[in-house]
């Protein structure tokens, strides 16, 4: 136990009651951090992770929506821009029921190193709502959406806040949110990311999470001489970044045999190929089905209320949500095989699970490397809008592998632990110090 890191959690808990999600990824770099403080004083003196657990500024403003009945609808928004030291604040929006003020602030304090991380100029922030797009029409997501950009728009801008898409925010959402910005601004620009190719986004952007957590375990399996070719995979989620994970996973040769939602999972030994992906994208993005329609399609086992911990598996992705691995899930996991875990969703495992992970000494990618292709696409996204120009395909893939083969690299500079990569310590680390130095640099703002 490390003394300054336990008084320094004391402050945090105290200062942010309740904020239990918060509070754990605060520890987890400050478990990684507090050490190469101690070597390097200057971040001490100036404070600076005292600073940067601080958001800049919390916006929370009411959302209030008619639903098709014509009854008045009423949820609370959030933007928390937390730090803007590289650049404008960068991250998304989450629309799911248990969004609350202490899930926002994790996901906007993981979005500052994550992006700091990616080598591109952007800030911190996460934004969202606890209205839940399940079971609503598109008029009332519409609805839903207009009402929360017309407060929204007066906190963004293309050099000030670029908000984007998490979990329950997609095309669909982009769309709507944009118009309203658009219509209330009378100006277009890139203020959003994750915009559809014919006004403005770029490609790949949707792939590009699911692309790029695959990347990272590429680049992981490279340092045991070992590739994706053959390696049975599982992965958690059926969304954004689970589809794409899984698309990747086929090209390269891998096998992907289960994924899941908040109901339950499908394990598919035989693997989701090509078609079956097809399957999913259109049950999951245009159908908005249930995963579960998936094994009755294929004849295959669906599992209700289970996730996918349990299967063999040579390579893990979890792609749902946090704490979706229980340090039991973990054990589950090692014991069967699995050498390899690429973190797609924010901070999948719980801390119990991590050091499971950590004295298996396997190959384990935390969610701010192993994630941060979608942000670094949406940088990308930005600097094309800012071009008023589109790059193709190639040009936007080659991008984005290399931005993560960098990405793995600045986690060895920062986590090599004589043989081991701690890829938890190599990502906090390095994106602290680009973040910290450049506070130092501005002065006390
Ligand atoms: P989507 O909304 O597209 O998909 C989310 C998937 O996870 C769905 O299958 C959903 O099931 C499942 N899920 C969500 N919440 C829960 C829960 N509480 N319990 C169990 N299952 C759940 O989101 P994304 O794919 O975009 O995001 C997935 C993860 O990846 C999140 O952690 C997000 O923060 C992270 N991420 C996303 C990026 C992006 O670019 N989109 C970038 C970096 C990280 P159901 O439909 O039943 O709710
Ligand atoms: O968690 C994340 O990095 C995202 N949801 C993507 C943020 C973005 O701005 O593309």
């Amino acid at each position: 136990m490390n003394k300054n890191v336990e008084s320094f959690m004391e402050d945090i808990i105290f200062k942010n009651p309740g904020e239990k999600e918060f509070h754990q990824a605060v520890r987890e770099v400050a478990e990684s951090v507090m050490p190469y403080i101690e070597k390097n004083p200057r971040y001490k003196k100036y404070k600076i992770l005292e600073r940067i657990a601080e958001p800049e500024r919390v916006i929370m403003f009411r959302v209030p929506w008619l639903d098709d009945t014509g009854e008045i609808q009423i949820n609370r928004g959030y933007r928390i821009q937390m730090n803007s030291a590289i650049g404008p604040y960068k991250g998304g929006l989450r629309l799911h029921p248990s969004v609350n003020l202490g899930i926002l602030k994790f996901l906007a304090f993981e979005q500052v190193f994550k992006n700091s991380l990616t080598t591109l100029p952007m800030g911190g922030a996460k934004g969202g709502s606890n209205f839940d797009p399940k079971g609503k029409s598109d008029n009332e997501v519409m609805r839903f959406c207009q009402s929360f950009m017309t407060e929204l728009q007066r906190h963004i801008g293309p050099n000030t806040d670029v908000p984007a898409g998490d979990i329950g925010v997609g095309g669909r959402e982009i769309g709507f949110l944009f118009g309203q910005y658009r219509k209330i601004k009378n100006e277009f620009s890139g203020i959003l990311t994750g915009k559809a190719l014919n006004w403005g986004g770029s490609l790949i952007r949707p792939e590009a999470t699911g692309y790029g957590a695959v990347y990272f375990a590429q680049e992981m399996l490279k340092t045991k001489k070992e590739e994706i070719k053959n390696k049975i995979c599982t992965v958690s989620g059926s969304g954004n970044v689970a589809q794409y994970a899984v698309e990747k996973l086929n090209h390269l040769g891998g096998k992907a045999v289960a994924l899941s939602d908040s109901s339950g999972m499908i394990y598919d030994p035989d693997g989701i190929d090509e078609k079956k992906l097809q399957f999913v994208m259109e049950l999951k993005n245009i159908k908005r089905g249930r995963i579960k329609e998936y094994a009755d399609k294929y004849g295959v086992k669906y599992f209700a209320d289970k996730r996918p911990w349990g299967i063999p598996c040579d390579i893990a992705f979890p792609s749902a949500t946090q704490n979706e691995i229980s340090k039991n899930d973990a054990k589950k996991l090692i014991d069967n095989g699995c050498y390899c875990v690429s973190e797609g969703a924010n901070m999948p495992t719980v801390p119990e699970g991590v050091d499971v992970f950590m004295n298996a000494k396997i190959l384990y990618g935390s969610g701010k490397a192993a994630n941060a292709g979608g942000v670094a696409t949406s940088g990308l996204e930005m600097s094309q809008n800012s071009l008023r120009l589109a790059w193709s395909r190639e040009e936007v893939d080659e991008k984005l592998h290399n931005i993560m083969v960098n990405i793995h690299k600045s986690c060895i500079k920062y986590g090599k632990d004589g043989n081991f990569i701690n890829y938890v310590n190599g990502a906090n680390i390095a994106g602290f110090v680009k973040v910290a130095d450049a506070m130092i640099d501005q002065g006390l703002v």
